[in-house]
């Protein structure tokens, strides 16, 4: 069986785009390969956090990871950071990797470039931890959004890199992305990724969010005067967004499907069926997260979760640090 690891750093609570960015592929592929889905704790700190904010959001994570259709018994479900080799291979591979490299990766310029002062250290290697996420379990497949791409890429050069050098240590990973669904924009700036870091907070649908709230986001959201259900996202990202965003939530029904449905009504119409796919789904993942979060299920799933994990991660490290010649008694 082919092996699979991908984490979602719970920098604040997950939103529709992780859901149809991520989430929902990590809950797809759960039967067909194996799963090792983690909460990547560390990542979160790379910007200043509130601890109390952070352990609700990493609880809540959790849950919702479950909540979604994770299955403990299938995944393996885990906090970064109850494993500690993460820390150690992220630092082992941030020693092989390129400054040069490092400054090529788009999620640091772009917070550089918004003059953001007293970016972290952390912030900046933080591309040599997740790469130390991946190498550590031998993943084949990383199913990520379109923005981590580059992430997944430059963790197949360091492989590469190692493996030349100390010798096959390494599976060279592949990124797994969706053709629809990889990037859901903002719906209140449809040039803008869905993301966390909203500051106006109406352009991101948080799975969580109280379904009239989600339903008043959606049919708010920006469009579009051609008044054509059409996708184009160069001409009409607000509407193409959309589109996307009822396909992923409506078992991937094609693009031209939803067309020829809409053909000749009204954006509002439009926006009407998109709100009851998203509020379907979060009332599904709510009713089920609301069950989860008390029952004691979080402290088991991660407690299996890490003592499963650390059997493989452990066991790379030790190899790894013997390749290196770093180890006297082990
Ligand atoms: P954010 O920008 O919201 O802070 P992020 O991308 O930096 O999020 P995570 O929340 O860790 O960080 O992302 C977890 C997963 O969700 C990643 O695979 C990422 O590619 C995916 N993802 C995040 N935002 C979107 C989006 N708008 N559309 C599709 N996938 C997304
Ligand atoms: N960097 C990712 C989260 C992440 C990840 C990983 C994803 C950390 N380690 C390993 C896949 C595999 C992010 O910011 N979204």
């Amino acid at each position: 069986m082919k092996r699979m690891l991908s984490g979602i750093k719970p920098t604040g609570q997950l939103h529709l785009g992780n859901y149809i960015g991520a989430l929902r592929h990590f809950v797809e592929y759960q039967d067909e390969y194996e799963m090792y889905a983690f909460i990547a704790n560390l990542h979160c700190i790379t910007v200043p956090q509130d601890p109390e904010e952070l352990h609700k959001n990493l609880r809540d994570c959790v849950a919702l990871y479950l909540a979604c259709g994770l299955d403990p018994s299938k995944a393996t479900i885990f906090l970064q950071t109850d494993v500690r080799a993460h820390a150690q291979l992220g630092y082992i591979c941030c020693c092989h990797t390129y400054m040069g490299e490092l400054n090529r990766m788009t999620q640091f310029k772009d917070k550089q470039s918004k003059g953001e002062k007293n970016l972290s250290g952390g912030l900046y290697t933080y591309p040599a931890l997740m790469a130390a996420d991946i190498l550590l379990y031998d993943a084949d497949y990383v199913p990520v959004g379109e923005d981590q791409k580059q992430h997944v890429e430059l963790t197949r050069d360091i492989a590469e890199r190692m493996n030349n050098r100390y010798g096959d240590l390494f599976v060279v990973p592949e990124p797994l992305i969706a053709k629809v669904g990889a990037r859901i924009m903002s719906l209140s700036d449809p040039t803008k990724k869905m993301s966390k870091s909203d500051e106006t907070n109406k352009g991101c649908i948080y799975l969580l969010d109280p379904l009239k709230t989600a339903r008043k986001k959606v049919m708010s959201a920006v469009t579009d005067s051609y008044a054509k259900v059409h996708f184009d996202p160069e001409t009409q990202p607000g509407i193409s967004n959309l589109m996307q965003i009822l396909s992923s939530l409506s078992d991937n029904r094609p693009l031209g499907d939803i067309e020829a449905e809409f053909e000749g009504k009204g954006y509002g119409d439009f926006k009407r069926a998109v709100a009851d796919a998203v509020c379907t789904k979060l009332e599904e993942i709510q009713t089920r997260y609301n069950e989860i979060i008390e029952s004691g299920l979080v402290e088991k799933t991660l407690q299996e979760g890490a003592a499963k994990a650390s059997i493989l991660a452990d066991a790379k490290l030790a190899k790894v640090q013997k390749a290196i010649g770093m180890e006297i008694i082990r």
